[in-house]
């Protein structure tokens, strides 16, 4: 019986070890090197919704700069009056304690019709506890707050017409293993949208807390506990 529940002990400790990080980061300079392409749907990494996008590149006709003033950028309002949304294309895993973390860079629109509002976040696979959800960069500081049965998490702000390329994050803990999509979007609708550029998501191997370890070894005990049941049940049927 022990044997057993050493094994098992092994196999879940074997389970929470961490892992390498994982995640995408995408500056967008890959995407149609030296061309600005209105209304623009072929991203390698992201799909498109609730409305279009413009892909930039520096320099363009419009006189707007891209982060670092060269390679591509995306205008999040497109040409349609419908401002959109990127989303990652792919789900990425995570395990429980795992340190969840996007950035990118985002500017005002630097035209006209002022201030615009913006959304980014994560959609989960199957809802999930959010710990320690923190805001940083040009959201300024916020947080940790916990989110419980989550479907999805996501803050909504405005950011100045005239601000400069400045990197905003959002950051959590899992409390559970689940997979996630990241977004952002925008509610601009007059084609003159905030500029997104170096979209970084990663997901690396939390070091579990002492409250963590105690619940890990709560459970390990608990399987040990019903194999011990189940053992007895079946020597004396
Ligand atoms: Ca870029
Ligand atoms: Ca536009
Ligand atoms: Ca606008």
């Amino acid at each position: 019986m022990f044997k057993t529940f050493a094994a098992t002990s092994l196999f879940a400790l074997s389970l929470a070890a961490p892992a390498a990080a994982s995640g995408l980061t995408d500056n967008f300079d890959a995407e149609s090197p030296g061309s600005t392409i209105l209304n623009y749907n072929g991203f390698a990494n992201f799909d498109v919704g609730n409305g279009t996008v413009d892909l930039l590149f520096d320099p363009n006709g419009f006189g707007l700069a891209c982060a670092g003033s060269s390679g591509s950028c995306v205008d999040l309002d497109g040409s349609t009056s419908d401002g959109g949304q990127l989303t990652t294309k792919a789900f990425y895993s995570f395990n429980a304690g795992d340190k969840v973390t996007l950035s990118f860079d985002l500017s005002g629109n630097m035209r006209q019709g002022g201030d615009d509002g913006f959304s980014a976040g994560f959609t989960f696979q199957n809802p999930i506890d959010v710990l320690a959800y923190t805001l940083g960069g040009g959201y300024g500081a916020a947080g940790p707050f916990d989110f419980f049965n989550t479907p999805s998490i996501a803050t909504s702000t405005t950011i100045g017409q005239a601000k400069p390329f400045t990197t905003y994050s959002l950051s959590f803990t899992a409390g559970q293993a689940g997979a996630l999509k990241a977004f952002i979007g925008t509610s601009s609708n007059d084609n003159v949208g905030p500029i997104l550029d170096n979209f970084a998501l990663t997901i690396a191997a939390g070091v579990p807390e002492p409250s963590q370890w105690l619940l890990l070894i709560l459970g390990f005990g608990a399987v040990g506990a019903t194999m011990r049941r189940k053992s007895a049940a079946v020597r004396y049927a």
